[in-house]
């Protein structure tokens, strides 16, 4: 059986990643294929519930403490993502160590500091970048009610995504309607997941 893939969606705050997250699980599923969403931060959990806290406002912390519970946040859901991914799940994944980069970054503390404890992380397949300009963001429906919905930040960060960006991201224009925004993905995902069965057919991939 092939691995699993695992698909990640990053961008801006009200870029739409959410609602494309949730389309693209439903199509998978639609289709029949084994498909699960994540959503980082993940705060359902004991150190998520202290990053909700800060993101709400309801709790100070240093901007080092919250980076490093942004990225135990994700190392405490990475066994069960890897043994998903092991049992040919494909995760569809809503952020991860890049805003977890880019948003640390942007409030001024040293890129590589940023990018140390998110090493080893289990890497994505496929990556789509959400891009939509700040102006255009902030006119989007809640744009202001948490701490980093704020503008100068949010070009901050947009800026970094840019720098961190790999030859291998996809990019899709955030101003495009949800539908043709969900069928570029799908399409994109759909080629992803069929290289990995192709693949896994000829041996490559069995672990
Ligand atoms: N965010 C998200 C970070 O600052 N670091 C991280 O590692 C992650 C995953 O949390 F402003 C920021 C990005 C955003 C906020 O994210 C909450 P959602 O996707 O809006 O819940
Ligand atoms: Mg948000």
């Amino acid at each position: 059986m092939a691995r699993g893939r695992f698909i990640l969606l990053e961008g801006c705050d009200r870029a739409g990643k959410s609602t494309q997250c949730a389309m693209l699980v439903a199509a998978l599923k639609e289709k029949g294929y084994a498909v699960e969403l994540c959503k980082f931060p993940e705060r359902t959990t004991t150190i998520g519930q202290m990053i909700n806290a800060y993101l709400t406002n309801a709790k100070e912390l240093d901007d080092q403490a919250i980076h490093l519970l942004f990225s135990a946040n994700r190392w405490e859901a990475m066994q069960a993502m890897k043994n998903k991914l092991r049992e040919g799940v494909h995760l569809v994944v809503d952020r991860y160590a890049y805003s977890g980069v880019a948003f640390s970054a942007a409030k001024g503390l040293d890129l590589t500091w940023c990018k140390n404890p998110d090493r080893g992380l289990v890497r994505p397949d496929l990556t789509f970048f959400l891009d939509l300009p700040t102006s255009e963001a902030e006119k989007r429906g809640g744009f202001g009610e948490e701490r980093y919905e704020k503008r100068e930040l949010q070009e901050k960060v947009r800026h970094l995504f840019h720098e961190l960006k790999g030859k291998e991201w996809v990019m899709v224009d955030a101003r495009s309607s949800v539908q043709a925004m969900h069928e570029t993905i799908l399409k994109t995902a759909l080629d992803k997941i069929q290289e990995a069965q192709n693949e896994a057919q000829s041996g490559e991939l069995l672990e």
